[in-house]
């Protein structure tokens, strides 16, 4: 038996990270014992020196108490940083203890991952089997440099294996283990707790990794898969009888995308089932039959990604292929049927300039989801749209640290100041909440807030505290802004 320690280097504000929590289960059931380390509680970083210096010392005193053989991390781009830190404190404190890096940034960007002395694998892909593979021969002190779907190092040199195909039949698998995470962040508002019916989503956005994992998972399984109803719905009675959340939400990428299954799951789910749940989808897989059924079935509210609200933007530059009348009938029909909307949006895209930022305010304003969500383009590895733009330069700061990732600006437009980026991420809402005779007033607001720096990188204590205090005081401010269009006649 190993003792693995688990690291979610990401906050946990919303949906839980059921990819680690998978992995959780997936190590429990092969008889290792597994502890879970999340940063959540330490959001608030020390202004002064080093700033993981509290993650760290919370993590050392996890790692006295547990003493793991092994540190598997959970490792998205933007939280590679503090990964790698964490990974090199383990390594300093104990070399004999193994470190693992799994999750999508490994498996975009395995070379690099791999070449970091701290780390001693990682799993790219699916990391169920292979991981438990590489702990059973760690365990017997057998050969650990064939598994699929890991590379490892052995005497300086490293073993980069194939893929592992694809996991064929999702009951198998255990449901994820969530009581490895603290019950507080069992109750997100509005997402209660989340779960996840399939794998794979089939859209080639050029923003999104998925096409890369399609094209390296190509010859090694279907990459769409969806789990049976009856193991959905034992993992929602488990949840309920153990968890009591007020609320469920589905963290597939695409909920509507089988409407045969969907009419199937809603039928049985409002019969089974009083509390409501959240989903999300694209708008071009919603219609009328689709919103009723899952009116009917007990959604109240569904997440769609509008992301820009120019056509030439998010069609050519996104390859979303939706066109407006797709996403304003999405929205007024979920409206119609009393389903509260939210909707995504990027801005700092390639190819665009202020006026489509405009446009993309403007189609919001017009539809007035119930949330509204505003980032910054991020420029990723393994997606067409990222590696252009990072040949291009785009990247001013790195990707890799999890703060940055709604408020400090990255990347370096071609047309459009990183300050205006960060003025309209701020005050996107009001924009679109608001009156356009309050613009003026907005616009005057906007500029104020422009005067600070665009990023925290670097900043002396002093101006940090009053750039951050700031920035969370417009995003409080929100909360009271009408939703529903209360100034506006634009509807
Ligand atoms: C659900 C989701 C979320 C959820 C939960 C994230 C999570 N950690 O689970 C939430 C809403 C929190 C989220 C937030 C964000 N997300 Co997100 N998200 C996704 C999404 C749609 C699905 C991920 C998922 O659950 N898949 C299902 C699980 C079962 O598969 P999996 O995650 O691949 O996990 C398996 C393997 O990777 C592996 N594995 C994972 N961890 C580990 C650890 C070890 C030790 C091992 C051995 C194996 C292993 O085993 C797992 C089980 O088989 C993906 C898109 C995608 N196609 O993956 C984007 C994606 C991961 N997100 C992305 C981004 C950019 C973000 C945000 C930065 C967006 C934003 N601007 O706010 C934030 C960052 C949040 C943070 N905390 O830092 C990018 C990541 C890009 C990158 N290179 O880092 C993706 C790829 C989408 C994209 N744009 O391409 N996201």
């Amino acid at each position: 038996m190993k003792r693995v320690l688990l690291v979610y280097p990401g906050y946990i504000v919303r949906e839980q990270p059921l990819n680690i929590l998978y992995i959780g289960s997936a190590v429990k059931a092969a008889g290792h014992a597994v502890a879970l380390f999340e940063i959540s509680a330490y959001r608030r970083r020390p202004l002064r020196g080093d700033p993981y210096r509290v993650i760290k010392e919370n993590y050392e005193k996890l790692c006295d108490r547990f003493k793991p053989d092994v540190v598997g991390f959970s490792v998205m781009s933007v939280n590679y940083r503090i990964a790698l830190e964490l990974a090199r404190l383990t390594k300093r404190r104990s070399p004999d203890v193994r470190t693992v890096f799994g999750g999508i940034h490994p498996t975009i960007a395995p070379e690099d991952t791999i070449s970091e002395a701290a780390i001693d694998a990682i799993c790219r892909g699916e990391g169920e089997a292979s991981f438990t593979e590489f702990l059973a021969a760690l365990d017997r002190g057998g050969d650990y440099t064939r598994i699929p779907g890991f590379w490892t190092k052995r005497d300086g040199a490293i073993f980069r294996n194939p893929m592992r195909p694809l996991i064929e039949d999702l009951d198998k698998i255990p449901f994820p283990d969530r009581d490895l995470i603290s019950p507080a962040r069992l109750q997100a508002e509005l997402y209660g707790v989340n779960l996840l019916s399939s794998r794979g989503c089939p859209f080639p956005c050029s923003y999104c990794q998925n096409e890369y994992l399609m094209d390296l998972y190509r010859g090694y399984g279907r990459f769409v898969r969806y789990r049976s109803l009856e193991n959905v719905f034992a993992e929602i009675d488990q949840v309920l009888q153990k968890y009591h959340p007020s609320r469920l939400s589905f963290s597939d990428e695409s909920f509507t995308l089988n409407k045969k299954r969907l009419e199937e799951f809603c039928e049985r789910y409002t019969r089974r089932y009083s509390i409501p749940f959240l989903c999300q989808t694209r708008p071009d897989l919603i219609d009328e039959a689709t919103i009723r059924t899952l009116k009917e079935g007990g959604c109240d509210f569904i997440n769609m990604a509008i992301e820009a609200g120019n056509p030439r933007i998010r069609n050519d530059v996104l390859q979303r292929n939706i066109t407006d009348e797709q996403i304003v009938q999405a929205f007024e029909l979920a409206r119609r049927f009393g389903i509260r909307t939210g909707s995504f949006n990027m801005i700092g895209l390639p190819e665009e300039d202020l006026s489509t930022v405009w446009d993309t305010i403007r189609i919001n304003k017009r539809l007035q989801p119930d949330r509204i969500m505003c980032t910054v383009y991020m420029p990723f590895l393994g997606t067409k749209l990222g590696e252009d733009c990072l040949l291009e330069g785009w990247l001013e700061h790195p990707v890799d640290d999890a703060e940055i990732y709604y408020t400090n600006i990255a990347i370096k437009h071609p047309t459009i100041s990183g300050r205006t980026l960060f003025g309209y991420q701020g005050f996107f809402d009001y924009y679109v909440r608001l009156s356009p005779k309050l613009y003026p007033l907005i616009h005057l607001l906007r500029w104020a807030y422009q005067l600070l720096p665009k990023t925290s990188f670097g900043l002396p204590s002093l101006l940090r505290a009053t750039r951050e205090g700031l920035i969370n005081f417009v995003y409080n401010m929100k909360r009271i802004l009408p939703s529903r269009g209360f100034f506006m006649k634009t509807r």
